[in-house]
């Protein structure tokens, strides 16, 4: 027998973690996301139900902070990297310009909440990673997210901090860098993560070695 069901879910109040201990930042990204589930026969594909399993299972290790929700489809790359390795992450907006207070709590709650590294991403005068960073001892990786002056103001806002306040800054949008950094950085304390983070590099290597078979093909006359 096959049967669909249609489930409405909303994304921020699934995970185990959403609610009264997270000021300030609930419902920040309020979506509804509808899930489709199919049964076939006696198997089912109880993905989104694993899913559930699992997130009730994790705490986030990674927060990915982002100046609006303009900034998401850059962010994106982090968050799937991050899935990639199997790293769990909570990713939401705030903004020291416009919530300056949940800022501050966020900021302050985030070691005692059990995450380890903070990927912070804003675009423009871009106080964001510096202000938390100043409020705590986690490491923060800012993202320059390019808005104006091709994102040379983000850069600029996020890379030059005063001594005593470092943000291990990536390029203009190199969100993915971000994530790779945050998982070489929990890779310390975590064997299988680095294992996955090898075999990511690796991956790497063979794209290389694939442009250079291409690169073979690309004949002239004076090319030996
Ligand atoms: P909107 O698209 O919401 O107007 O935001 C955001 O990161 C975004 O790139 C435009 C840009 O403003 C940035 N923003 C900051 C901060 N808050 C928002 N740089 C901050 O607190 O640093």
């Amino acid at each position: 027998m096959t049967s669909f069901f249609l489930v409405l879910r909303q994304r921020t109040d699934s995970r185990p973690d959403a609610g009264e201990d997270k000021p300030g930042h609930k419902a920040l990204l309020p979506h509804f996301c509808p899930l489709i589930i199919w049964q076939f026969g006696e198997k089912p594909l109880t993905l989104q139900a694993e899913n559930q399993q699992l997130h009730s299972d994790m705490k986030p290790l990674v927060s990915i902070i982002m100046g609006s929700t303009s900034d998401l489809p850059v962010m994106e790359k982090a968050a799937q990297l991050l899935d990639d390795m199997q790293v769990p992450f909570e990713m939401n907006a705030l903004s020291a310009h416009r919530t300056p207070a949940e800022v501050e709590s966020f900021a302050r709650e985030a070691e005692g909440r059990g995450l380890r590294v903070i990927i912070a991403a804003a675009g423009m005068a871009a106080a964001l990673p510096g202000v938390i960073a100043a409020q705590t001892t986690l490491p923060v990786i800012g993202v320059p997210i390019k808005g104006m002056l091709d994102g040379l103001d983000a850069l600029l806002s996020i890379v030059q901090m005063p001594p005593g306040i470092p943000v291990a800054t990536v390029g203009v949008n190199a969100a993915q860098n971000a994530a790779v950094l945050a998982c070489e950085m929990l890779a310390f304390t975590d064997e299988d993560l680095a294992a996955r983070v090898r075999e990511y590099k690796k991956g790497l290597a063979q794209k290389i070695v694939k442009a250079n078979q291409a690169l073979d093909e690309v004949t002239y006359k004076y090319k030996v």
